[in-house]
């Protein structure tokens, strides 16, 4: 099994938005410490999420899944196919994130259900580690979220928190785009930030640009990811293909 993660050094991940197996391995042989196969925006199943997961286990990297929906069942489904940590998205409550945190950890912690074959994959002791080495990731992405983070962060069973900072900014009633300047976005974040030190939590977040990465580190997150292998894969297309009309001029018509 991977060593569990710690709070040094800082994770830099990536989404995978692509349910391939192939992709898993290469975004495991590039390096990234961490992959968050996508199930709430992406379209794995349940098959091709146990393929990508192993397939990033066994490349190196630390295989994460975001669940599609905060409900009991995808948080145990998404640990016992083998996800070393789960993300769970719109955590907007403390009774949520209990829910959360029981499904999440076998007893006495929580009452997630013995069963699966991740032993299999990490090990036969693997029961009795589950709870201090997968992550259990809520995501604060909405202010409902952010104003009950301190009694979340204080929960045994919850891990850190993986801010959503798009989604956070839209239940501000902001824009979709450049909201991060805005003063109660900020305000949103670094209220998060130090519920997180409070409580010796991971603080993880989406970043989007290098400026901001620089001050995530700054401000002290454990964990960033930048963008997705989609996002890659459709900016560094569409960019070769405009460099390329430039050259043989205008689209033949298709
Ligand atoms: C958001 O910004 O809403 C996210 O969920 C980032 O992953
Ligand atoms: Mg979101």
């Amino acid at each position: 099994m991977n060593q569990p993660l710690t709070k040094k050094p800082i994770r830099v991940g990536i989404w995978q938005q692509f349910p391939l197996p192939m992709v898993s391995r290469y975004l495991g042989q590039m390096g990234w410490d961490w992959v968050i196969l996508d199930m709430q925006h992406g379209c794995a199943n349940t098959e091709t999420a146990y393929e990508c997961l192993h397939t990033l286990h066994m490349a190196g990297t630390t295989p994460i899944l975001r669940v599609s929906v905060g409900v009991p069942a995808e948080v145990q489904r998404a640990l016992d196919l083998g996800a070393r940590g789960v993300i769970v998205p719109m955590v907007n409550s403390l009774a949520e994130a209990q829910d959360m945190a029981q499904a999440a950890k076998y007893p006495p912690l929580g009452c997630r259900s013995l069963g699966g074959d991740a032993a299999w994959h990490y090990g036969e002791d693997y029961p009795e580690r589950a709870n201090s080495e997968t992550l259990l990731l809520v995501q604060v992405e909405h202010i409902d979220a952010v104003n009950a983070v301190e009694d979340v962060m204080a929960l045994p069973g919850i891990d850190g928190c993986f801010i959503g900072p798009t989604d956070l900014a839209l239940s501000m009633g902001l824009a979709r785009k450049d909201y991060e300047q805005h003063p109660a976005h900020r305000a949103a974040m670094t209220r998060t930030l130090a519920a997180c030190r409070a409580h010796g939590k991971l603080a993880c977040c989406n970043t989007y640009s290098l400026a901001d990465v620089q001050e995530k580190v700054s401000q002290g997150f454990d964990c960033l990811t930048f963008k997705s292998e989609a996002e890659f894969f459709m900016g560094a297309g569409t960019s070769l293909l405009a460099q390329l009309r430039k050259h043989t001029g205008p689209a033949a018509d298709r």
